[in-house]
């Protein structure tokens, strides 16, 4: 599956509105597509989940740059490719940098899917023709306008509500919540907030019937999570901690999690993220499809993911128009009683919309290999 060139198209695009977590706040996205293109014209499509500041885990829409310009194209270009599935290996001679050899590693994949003439569900495996969905509520400025928030996502069918907490803002919240929501699938995510001290206070989060808890303590922890699982009756969902297939074992076996969110940009691409995928369905562990705010080609490729038997639960998947005011693929994609129909057509299913991609394109780099 001979690559003939590779180009970086760097976007801003502004969300519709902040989203606010324990961590920060992210309203404008920098980010890349790129374009894998063979000697066919077939185009292989993926997007970077960096943000511009390493809040989520150490790297950033430069060191993205860097990484793939520097390193992971020379590495594509320097060696022939048979199989998208080769690409996790090759790039393990380089440490970490998951996001930067996922959106590549991604593109190669769409490239594939293409040349096959099937769909990137069906290249991956997938079985699930649709998929359901939920959404993920951004911190509020005040407590009406989060509710408000909820009765729209349950209006427009969401399959579960996921809220971001911190220790300031988690029991009065969740409570007024419940007296509001009382039999609503709910979960929280506290991107890291608490710490092991905070182990009383998190036991009285046990009283609110939550799906689970999202990374409740350190981005790189699995020993204290498994200390805290052990007192918490509330399952346990790790995300930050986990970058690969050897993390979800770890973590699973000491204890740390009942529940998984993967995201293919955290843990390296699509193929990391099946092995992981493969493990959790054959341990009976439930596992969802996490999202980082992407615009339309990072969700293609969540939406075809999602569509492995061994996705449980549901996702972080949106619809564009929850994010953006006009999306760079057509299609865009929607949701429909909190469900999405998974695209039949080649590769990851949706076109690019090259009038939107150029209208919030900033640069472009073209990489002859
Ligand atoms: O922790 O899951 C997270 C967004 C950006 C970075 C990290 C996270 C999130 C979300 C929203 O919760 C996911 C989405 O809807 O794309
Ligand atoms: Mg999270």
């Amino acid at each position: 599956m001979q690559v003939q060139s590779i180009t970086l198209h760097k976007l801003q695009m502004d969300l519709k509105n902040p989203f606010k977590t324990s961590f920060g706040t992210v309203q404008n996205k920098e980010f890349f597509i790129l374009e894998v293109k063979d000697h066919e014209g077939h185009i292989g499509y993926g997007e970077t989940v960096a943000f511009t500041t390493p809040w989520y885990t150490e790297e950033t829409t430069k060191t993205v740059e860097h990484m793939l310009i520097d390193f992971l194209i020379p590495l594509v270009k320097e060696n022939p490719l048979h199989h998208p599935e080769e690409v996790h290996e090759l790039f393990s001679s380089l440490r970490k940098n998951n996001m930067a050899k996922a959106a590549l590693e991604m593109a190669i994949w769409d490239l594939y899917a293409k040349q096959q003439e099937i769909s990137l569900r069906e290249g991956i495996g997938g079985r699930k023709e649709r998929i359901d969905v939920g959404i993920s509520i951004g911190m509020q400025p005040t407590t009406k306008q989060l509710i408000e928030r909820i009765k729209m996502a349950i209006k427009q069918g969401f399959k579960r509500v996921k809220l971001k907490i911190g220790p300031e803002n988690d029991l009065k919240l969740l409570e007024t919540v419940r007296e509001h929501f009382p039999d609503l699938p709910l979960m929280a995510d506290a991107n890291s907030a608490y710490t092991l001290a905070d182990i009383d206070h998190l036991k009285q989060l046990d009283s609110f019937n939550l799906m689970m808890i999202e990374q409740p303590l350190a981005h790189d922890d699995i020993v204290d999570h498994a200390r805290l699982q052990e007192q918490l009756e509330t399952p346990i969902c790790l995300d930050e901690s986990i970058h690969s297939f050897k993390d979800a074992k770890d973590a699973i076996s000491l204890g740390s999690c009942a529940i998984i969110n993967v995201k293919a940009g955290r843990v390296g691409g699509l193929t990391e993220a099946k092995k992981i995928h493969d493990y959790c369905l054959k341990e009976g562990i439930d596992l969802w499809c996490g999202g980082m705010l992407e615009a339309g080609i990072g969700r293609a490729h969540n939406i075809a993911l999602a569509s492995l038997e061994g996705f449980t639960l549901p996702g972080d998947i949106a619809g564009s128009q929850h994010y953006w005011d006009e999306d760079i693929i057509y299609p865009e994609v929607t949701v429909e009683d909190g469900q999405i129909a998974v695209p039949e057509s080649k590769g990851i299913g949706y076109e690019i919309y090259e009038k939107i991609l150029n209208k919030y394109k900033i640069a472009s780099k073209t990489f002859s290999l």
